[in-house]
């Protein structure tokens, strides 16, 4: 069976994985799943009825992270994690820096960012000061050079390509100001956006955010 990525091209998580599939040149096929249904032929495969989750010859696979690691253990082409123990630990650390304490704490703010929701002055501070620690914590990590964790495209990269611009543009929308302005993301986003396997991502992630954007609007 051709391995399957299940889920949406709007989602960040999944495209963190679409991505890793795509520059490491493996064959897969996606399946759309939309979440919020929490059925059980949903949960059933992801059982927090979130996205990403693979469809492998053994079964399925949920979370981000356990997915990366499978392909990258199945699939060691092009790999996206250095062989060295420390240096990929130091990868993976980047991917936990960039979600934990970035992504996830920007996620608060998408409501009001993204789908027409409100947030209180209270909660955006709160928000506010968690990524500027978070941010702080990441720019002593990520090198830039020219990739976040040093000469070699790695899951790093996956996942600041797929996080980063949303939390840049949840944070100006929100708070008024983009938090990872202090880093060199701008440059470095338009560096990553001359990949072939980038420029795809985020073509189909444009037009399944308008596919996605225009079922939300038929049901209100
Ligand atoms: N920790 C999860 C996060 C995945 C995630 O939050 N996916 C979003 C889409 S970007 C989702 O499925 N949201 C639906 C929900 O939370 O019910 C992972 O790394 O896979």
């Amino acid at each position: 069976m051709t391995l399957k990525l299940c889920g949406f091209s709007a989602s960040n998580y999944y495209n963190k994985i679409k991505l890793q599939l795509l520059e490491k040149e493996v064959i897969f096929q996606e399946e759309l799943v939309w979440t919020g249904s929490m059925e059980d032929s949903l949960l059933v495969r992801s059982p927090m009825g979130k996205v990403p989750f693979l469809d492998t010859d053994e079964g399925p696979i949920s979370e981000s992270m356990a997915c990366a690691e499978y392909v990258e253990t199945v699939y060691p082409q092009n790999p996206m994690l250095p062989d060295n123990a420390f240096e990929a630990a130091k990868v993976r650390e980047l991917v936990i820096y960039t979600e934990l304490h970035i992504e996830l704490v920007a996620r608060q703010l998408y409501p009001e960012a993204f789908f027409g929701g409100k947030i209180s002055d209270e909660a955006k501070e709160k928000s506010r000061k968690l990524l500027l620690k978070g941010i702080a914590a990441y720019a002593k990590l990520a090198k830039f050079l020219p990739f976040v964790a040093g000469q070699k495209f790695t899951l790093a990269d996956c996942a600041a390509i797929v996080h980063l611009p949303l939390v840049a543009s949840a944070c100006k929308i929100t708070l008024g100001e983009d938090l990872l302005a202090p880093l060199p993301v701008k440059d470095y986003l338009r560096w990553m956006g001359e990949r072939p396997a980038v420029q795809r991502v985020n073509a189909e992630r444009k037009a399944n955010t308008e596919l996605m954007l225009a079922i939300r609007a038929s049901r209100r």
